[in-house]
C-alpha cells in the first residue's frame, strides 16, 4: 500500500540549521520571556509580512483572543461560520455575543452586503475572516466599520505573506492576526502574531500577553500567557530562510491542481483573486453532486480508501456546534450551511509530488466513482 497522504505536512529546515539556530540558548539559558530570537523573528516578519507593527504569540488562538480583549470591545461581533473553530471562540470567550454574517459563494469571505443589516447599537466590531487564504472585500468593510464606528480585526490565520494591491494583507483594518501553527504555510511549531496600527494598542496587547503585567510592581491588565518562546522563534527565523521556495513550491502544486481539475462538470476550484499575491495555502474543491456524479462524502471516502487524508475545512459550521447548542439559528447563513456540506480541502504542502496530484485528481474524476 503506497504511503499516506495527509492534508498537509510540516515545512521544516534541514535538521543542522536547527540546531545551529538555537546553539546560542546554551551559552546564554534565556529560553523566554521576549528573548534575542523572539526579537530578531519579530523585527525580520514585520519586514516581510510588510506591516507597520507585530507583536509575535504562543499560538495564533491567544492572538485572537487577546487582540479581541486588548481593542476592549463590548456586546455584539459580526463574524461568519464558515471557519475554524478558533475564531467563534476567541469572540466568545471573551465574553462577546457572535452575530453571524453570511459567506458568499465565489471566495467563501464574508458577504458584505449583508453586514450592514446585521448591525445594531450593541455591534461593537466586524472579525472577518481571509479563509482558505482568499482576501475578503476589505474596502468595503472598512467602509462599513468608519460608517458605523467599529472595530475591524482579521483573521488573517491563512493568508501569511498574501498581499492585496501590494500591501501587507495585516495592514487592513485595526488588526490582523496570523497562525503559525505546524499546518500553516509558515510555522514556529506552534505561534501567532498580531500586525496592528495604533501603538497604545500594541502595548496593550503586549501586556495582556505577559499577565497584563505594565512593570515590576505594577500589573494593571488582566492578562494571560501567550509568549512565543525562544524555541519557537528560532523554528521560524530558520522557516523563514526559505519561505520563498516553499511557496513556490506551493504554487506549482496548486496549479497542476487547476490543470487536472478545470473545466470539470460539477465541481468548483479556487482561483486567485485580481490584484493579489497568493500563498497558494489551501485547494478548496466544492462538489455539486448531481452534476458531478458523486457526494462530497463519497468523494472523501473513496480517497482515504486510497490512504489520502483530504478535509472537510469547514465543516460543521461554528454556528452549529455542540457547545452552541439551540443558540444559533444557522438558517440565517444559507450559502454558509450548503459550501460546508459540500467542500472538501485537498492535500496541498510544499513537497506534495506531482504525480501524487496527478494521482489524487485521477481518483477524484474516475469515471467508475461516480454515476
Ligand atoms: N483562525 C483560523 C481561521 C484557523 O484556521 C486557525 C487554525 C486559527 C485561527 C487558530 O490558529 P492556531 O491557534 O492553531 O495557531 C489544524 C490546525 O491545528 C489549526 O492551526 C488550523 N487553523 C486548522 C485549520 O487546522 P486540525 O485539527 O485539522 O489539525 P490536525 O492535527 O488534524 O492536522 C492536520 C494535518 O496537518 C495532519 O493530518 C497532518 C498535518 N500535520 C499536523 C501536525 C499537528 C503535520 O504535518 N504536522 C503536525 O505537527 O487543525
Amino acid at each position: 500500500m503506497s504511503e499516506k497522504i495527509l492534508v498537509t505536512r510540516s515545512s521544516m529546515p534541514g535538521f543542522e540549521e536547527y540546531i545551529e539556530e538555537i546553539r546560542p540558548l546554551w551559552d546564554t539559558h534565556w529560553l523566554t520571556n521576549m528573548g534575542a530570537k523572539h526579537q530578531e523573528l519579530e523585527a525580520q516578519l514585520k519586514d516581510y509580512l510588510a506591516v507597520p507593527n507585530i507583536s509575535l504569540f504562543s499560538n495564533g488562538h491567544m492572538a485572537l483572543e487577546l487582540a479581541i480583549q486588548a481593542m476592549g470591545l463590548k456586546g455584539e461581533v459580526i463574524t461568519t461560520p464558515f471557519t475554524f473553530a478558533s475564531t467563534t471562540h476567541a469572540i466568545v470567550r471573551n465574553g462577546l455575543e457572535p452575530v453571524f454574517c453570511d459567506i458568499n459563494s465565489e471566495d467563501y469571505t464574508i458577504d458584505t452586503t449583508k453586514i450592514e443589516a446585521l448591525i445594531n447599537d450593541r455591534t461593537s466590531a466586524i472579525v472577518p475572516v481571509h479563509v482558505y487564504g482568499n482576501v475578503c472585500n476589505v474596502e468595503e468593510i472598512e467602509r462599513i466599520a468608519k460608517k458605523h464606528e467599529l472595530k475591524v480585526i482579521y483573521d488573517a490565520a491563512h493568508t501569511f505573506g498574501v498581499k492585496y494591491k501590494d500591501s501587507g494583507i495585516g495592514c487592513f483594518g485595526d488588526a490582523s492576526i496570523y497562525s503559525f501553527h505546524a499546518t500553516k504555510v509558515f510555522n514556529t511549531i506552534e505561534g501567532g502574531a498580531v500586525s496592528f496600527k495604533d501603538e497604545e494598542f500594541g502595548l496593550n496587547l503586549y501586556r495582556l500577553k505577559n499577565f497584563g503585567i505594565r512593570g515590576p510592581e505594577v500589573v494593571d491588565g488582566i492578562g494571560a500567557n501567550a509568549k512565543m518562546n525562544e524555541f519557537q522563534a528560532a523554528m521560524g527565523i530558520c522557516n523563514l530562510r526559505h519561505i520563498n521556495d516553499e511557496i513556490e513550491k506551493r504554487r506549482k502544486v496548486y496549479e497542476r491542481y487547476i490543470k487536472n481539475l478545470s473545466n470539470i462538470e460539477g465541481i468548483k476550484i479556487p482561483s486567485i483573486q485580481q490584484d493579489v499575491l497568493p500563498n497558494y495555502s489551501y485547494f478548496p474543491v466544492v462538489f455539486d453532486n448531481k452534476a458531478f456524479g458523486a457526494t462530497r462524502n463519497e468523494v472523501y471516502n473513496r480517497l482515504l480508501e486510497n490512504n489520502i487524508v483530504s478535509r472537510k475545512y469547514f465543516y460543521p459550521l461554528t454556528n452549529t456546534f455542540e457547545c452552541f447548542h439551540g443558540k444559533f439559528d444557522v438558517g440565517l447563513t444559507p450559502v454558509a450551511l450548503n459550501i460546508s456540506k459540500r467542500v472538501l480541502t485537498l492535500p496541498l504542502f510544499a513537497d506534495l509530488k506531482i504525480e501524487d496530484v496527478d494521482n489524487i485528481c485521477n481518483i477524484i474524476l474516475s469515471k467508475e466513482n461516480r454515476c
